[in-house]
């Protein structure tokens, strides 16, 4: 290393100490914790994106955000050139540089890596970070220690782009490393005349005139709302109404957004007896989560959730249809490629009755651990992958393959059969490839794929609803002495320690008709979490219940003297 590059590295570091007593983790999504102790922990994301945009010679991404989070907390996270989550091979060393306590300690791991990674470090090279954050008002001053922590890489340059939702950061980078506009005009543009596409496309005769086309969404209070305010002018056919904007003065994720109406299930902030019947929705702070909901007649808070799960039916629906529409005739053809591969990813928390639902309609059902870099990775490879969690994040994957063959099925069908069933529904596949965020899941645009879908069946959210009937499921959360005491297996669904910790579940899952239950160590708060499912709300609780006290007896503070 060059002995200026050595001294920047010393002299900027030196700036920002690290927290005492607490070790960091990037953990699901990034580092995340009170956005007091941050600013070191991004001075050195900053670098780590630096050597990340240095090492794969493209444009990575760099995002302060911590989603659903209190307003308090903040967090960071790096954009891959690929739009997706970074490489988990970085991850240790993306832990190890957050928790070095001195600067040398910081140049030694640096040194080391570089060498190892054989990343190009002479300052010859450049490397582009491209910069956002969400509303939070910690973000700004994270920000600049992001872009002190790049400039202490020589060659390295940040692009601050200001205030964006978590997925058009990642819609960005990938935009930029494929060479297209990667701006949010472009972003909103192409969502937008997807949009309309899709639109123009609905089969006269669905009912879709008698339709209710307003929908309510809560934007919790952050980003999403401030920018579905700017889109919502740009479509026609669709009203939206965004409460929570974050402009009344209304608190970041307090008693608001989805994570909240998800777990909760109950009315957010703004919402109640006025909204009877309606179809409504609520983003997470960053907008990376959607879930739809209605408020039932009965004057309670208590609302019926339309989650993550009922989304990716919708959407395995509407896939399954037009596939089965394009493959209708042309089979003849050996090299028609027109049987994609199409998959469902699922994590443990999916709700059963919607596995059970997509394996009727013969699809294939894969089941990841929590996060999206796992779902996302296993439905990159199929031809269509849909994925979604229970909470609201998902999105539906094409692979460049099977595009480019869409792409050319569809200019064929234009020569031989313009405006046939089977060139729309070409066209309905390529708009949705187009509407639907590539990078990762998009509340924004996941909203207008809903949108679209239920226009074009003439669907009521209420009729959507009925696709399928949720098991009753409770979630609980319990504090331990060390979560990392849990491991698990078979996609989370199998506790492997501690020992016999298991076989308690087992016993008392066994009590419930239809009871399924697991748990899991969060990995973006420190407590245990416990899932469980049975054919009552009553057995559903009672399971939560009883496997909360195993948790509480095998690992609370009281364990340890017992
Ligand atoms: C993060 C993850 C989300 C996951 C959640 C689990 C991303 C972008 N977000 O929000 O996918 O469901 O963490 O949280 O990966 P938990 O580990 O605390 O249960
Ligand atoms: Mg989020």
């Amino acid at each position: 290393m060059k002995e200026e590059q050595r001294s920047l590295l010393l002299q900027s570091s030196s700036l920002f100490s690290p927290p005492q007593g607490v070790k960091l983790s990037y953990g699901t999504a990034g580092f995340r914790a009170d956005a007091s102790i941050l600013r070191s922990t991004v001075h050195r994301v900053g670098m780590l994106a630096a050597l990340r945009s240095l090492k794969t010679q493209s444009v990575v991404g760099l995002m302060i955000t911590a989603s659903h989070n209190k307003v308090t907390d903040n967090g960071v996270k790096i954009v891959d050139p690929s739009g997706g989550m970074l490489s988990q091979e970085w991850e240790p060393f993306a832990d190890q540089l957050a928790n070095a306590q001195t600067p040398e300690a910081l140049l030694s791991l640096i040194t080391e890596f570089v060498e190892k990674e054989r990343i190009p470090f002479d300052g010859l090279q450049s490397a582009e970070i491209l910069l956002g954050r969400d509303t939070r008002p910690s973000g700004e001053s994270l920000l600049e220690a992001a872009k002190q922590g790049i400039s202490s890489i020589l060659g390295a340059i940040a692009l601050d782009l200001g205030i964006l939702t978590t997925p058009q950061l990642h819609w960005m980078v990938r935009a930029r490393n494929k060479g297209k506009p990667a701006t949010e005009p472009a972003y909103f543009e192409q969502i937008s005349s997807s949009f309309r596409c899709l639109v123009d496309l609905i089969p006269n005769e669905t009912e879709s005139n008698k339709m209710d086309n307003t929908v309510v969404v809560d934007g919790a209070d952050g980003v999403g709302g401030e920018k579905l305010e700017v889109l919502k002018n740009m479509l026609t056919g669709l009203v939206i109404e965004v409460r929570n904007t974050g402009k009344g003065g209304g608190l970041l994720n307090d008693g608001v957004g989805a994570d909240y109406v998800q777990k909760e299930k109950v009315v957010p902030r703004g919402f109640g007896s006025n909204d009877v019947g309606i179809r409504c929705a609520s983003f997470d702070g960053d907008a990376d989560r959607l879930v739809y909901f209605t408020v039932p007649t009965n004057g309670s808070s208590k609302i019926d959730l339309v989650d993550g799960d009922k989304i990716l039916s919708l959407f395995a629906v509407f896939i399954k249809e037009q596939l089965s529409i394009l493959t209708k005739e042309g089979n003849e053809n050996p090299n028609n490629n027109s049987q994609a591969r199409l998959g469902v990813v699922q994590t443990a928390y999916a709700n059963g009755a919607s596995t059970d639902y997509l394996k009727q309609l013969g699809l294939k059902v894969i089941f990841t651990p929590t996060g999206v870099k796992h779902l996302h990775e296993k439905a990159a490879q199929f031809d269509i992958g849909i994925y979604f969690e229970a909470n609201g994040h998902g999105t539906i994957l094409f692979s460049e393959s099977w595009l480019s063959w869409l792409e050319a099925r569809n200019n064929e069908l234009s020569l031989v059969s313009e405006g046939s069933e089977q060139q729309k529904a070409a066209l309905r596949l390529l708009s949705v490839s187009k509407l639907i965020n590539q990078a990762v899941g998009d509340a924004l645009s996941c909203l207008l794929l809903v949108e679209a879908i239920l226009q074009h069946k003439g669907w009521s959210i209420q009729k959507w609803n009925e696709l399928y009937q949720d098991l009753p499921s409770r979630q609980l959360k319990v504090k331990v002495v060390d979560r990392t005491a849990v491991t698990t297996t078979n996609a989370e669904t199998i506790a492997v320690s501690p020992p016999g910790i298991q076989e308690a579940i087992d016993a008392e899952t066994a009590k419930r008709l239809k009871g399924r239950c697991f748990i899991r160590p969060s990995g973006t708060e420190d407590v245990i979490r416990v899932y469980a499912e049975a054919s009552t709300q009553e057995a559903a609780d009672s399971l939560a219940d009883s496997v909360a006290k195993i948790v509480d007896r095998f690992l609370g503070f009281g364990s340890s003297k017992q």
